[in-house]
């Protein structure tokens, strides 16, 4: 299975993307993270971009906060499919990292979650892995079957203590 690549601009921005990590070893999938910046290591976050997919890359998901450009610059440099997290690490409370996330030009594609969305990026990442193998497919099903069954037994039980 081709791995996904989690990367994010800043050590601080760690807590927001354990959901993220928690999702991918539960599907088993094979990822790496690193800290690169689009601002800080330009060349660093261009270089693993432009290797990619030739080092077994399937997806990159890029989590970034305030001037969020890391998502868009990764995209730039690869044809993979990028997944931007806009994180909240800034006084504006993560809309600054969503409109620096979401608001890509025409012909550079960024598949951008919601803000904090790491658990969805996960999932997603999963999801566009899942088009070529069943086994993966599979287990997002069984995912989804149990969160089915979890909404319906609140349903019930909200109906119980009403
Ligand atoms: C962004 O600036 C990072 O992704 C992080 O969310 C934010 C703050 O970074 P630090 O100053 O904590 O390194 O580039």
């Amino acid at each position: 299975m081709r791995k996904v690549a989690v990367i994010m601009g800043s050590d601080s921005d760690l807590p927001a993307l354990r959901p993220c990590f928690e999702q991918l070893k539960v599907l088993e999938i094979p990822f790496e993270a690193h800290v690169y910046s689009a601002h800080r290591t330009p060349d660093a976050a261009a270089d693993f971009a432009k290797s990619a997919r030739e080092n077994g890359f399937g997806v990159l998901i890029a989590a970034a906060g305030k001037a969020a450009h890391l998502a868009g610059a990764l995209a730039a440099r690869t044809t993979l499919p990028v997944i931007g997290i806009p994180v909240k690490s800034s006084t504006l409370d993560g809309l600054d990292a969503l409109l620096s996330t979401v608001q890509m030009p025409s012909g550079m594609p960024v598949a951008t979650v919601a803000i904090d969305g790491a658990a969805n990026a996960a999932l997603l990442a999963a999801q566009i892995l899942a088009v070529s193998d069943e086994a993966l497919a599979g287990k997002l099903a069984d995912l989804r079957a149990k969160q089915t069954k979890k909404v319906l037994e609140k349903d019930a039980a909200l109906n119980i203590e009403l």
